[in-house]
């Protein structure tokens, strides 16, 4: 039982049935944990980005920074380089960091920077009604798109493949407990985390019907193998109808930004000092 009360009063507007309760709830078990385990939360950071996602930022009672569409990734990044002794855990949008975002997501993988995305891919732009996403399949009906689109969807796990996370993994809101042990894996690790999560948008794009009969958890998997998880990353390209692999892709240990980066330490007096210098000095 957790000293805190992680799920705040402020009034909820997810539509019944999102996904996005399972991601917050399975978050809120593992901060629970985490305190359990002698862990200060006040060591925790969470950045949002704009959208249904990023109002996790307003539901969970730890520390937040409820960021812009499409920048998640450098804000949590400049937290985690001023301050590496914080947990710093991203909740990123599918339009967020795989259209908007998407550069910031490539580089702060090939950094190799010691953060954990949680991609809620809905695979729509769920805040503003039903436009096609990057993930969005081919012929896609939405908001923007009356007559489907016509774009293959981008395969955000090969994506990361190629630019250099060193933890992969995809989850389904459906499978809370595999997701819990893909986020605490992601957290744990060292380096840059991602998390592809499969979010039932029960409104613009129920696919639990798809999801269900389709995700399975490869057997005898090795993680460190490469070349495997790119045949499980390829196996299911956002579009067919094939079978969808789930659990930790991939797994590497690899020097993190932070570590390799020059950077002068700092004492917290000091840190404060200069964030009022700076203050002081845009007026
Ligand atoms: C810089 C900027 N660009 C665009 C928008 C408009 N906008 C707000 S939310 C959103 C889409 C959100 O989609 P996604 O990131 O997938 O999150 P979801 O709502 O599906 O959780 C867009 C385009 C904005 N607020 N700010
Ligand atoms: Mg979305």
């Amino acid at each position: 039982m957790t000293g805190r009360e992680l799920i705040t009063d402020v009034q909820n507007t997810w539509c019944p049935g999102c996904g996005n309760f399972t991601i917050q709830h399975t978050l809120k078990k593992i901060l629970a944990e985490m305190e359990t385990a002698g862990r200060s939360l006040d060591d925790v950071v969470l950045v949002s980005g704009i959208g249904c996602h990023a109002k996790i930022a307003d539901y969970l009672n730890i520390n937040t920074f409820y960021s812009l569409h499409g920048r998640t990734i450098p804000v949590a990044t400049g937290i985690k380089l001023a301050n590496p002794d914080l947990t710093v855990i991203c909740c990123c949008g599918d339009g967020d960091c795989y259209a908007e975002g998407l550069d910031h997501l490539i580089f702060a993988a090939k950094r190799n920077v010691d953060i954990t995305v949680i991609v809620h891919n809905n695979r729509v732009y769920g805040l503003t009604t039903g436009q096609y996403t990057p993930t969005s399949p081919l012929g896609f009906r939405g908001k923007s798109t009356p007559s489907g689109t016509a774009e293959f969807p981008l395969n955000p796990l090969e994506l990361m493949l190629a630019s250099g996370a060193t933890y992969i993994a995809r989850g389904y809101t459906k499978k809370m407990d595999q997701l819990r042990a893909l986020l605490q894996g992601g957290i744990a690790h060292r380096g840059f985390s991602f998390i592809d999560v499969l979010q039932i948008c029960a409104t613009f794009f129920p696919a639990a019907d798809y999801y269900t009969p389709r995700v399975y958890d490869p057997a005898d998997h090795d993680p460190t193998s490469f070349d495997h998880a790119c045949v499980l990353a390829r196996e299911w390209d956002y579009n067919s109808d094939a079978r969808i692999p789930l659990g930790v892709l991939y797994t590497a240990t690899f020097p993190c930004f932070g570590e390799r980066m020059a950077t002068k330490g700092v004492t917290a007096g000091e840190r404060e000092e200069a964030v009022r210098q700076i203050l002081a000095s845009r007026i």
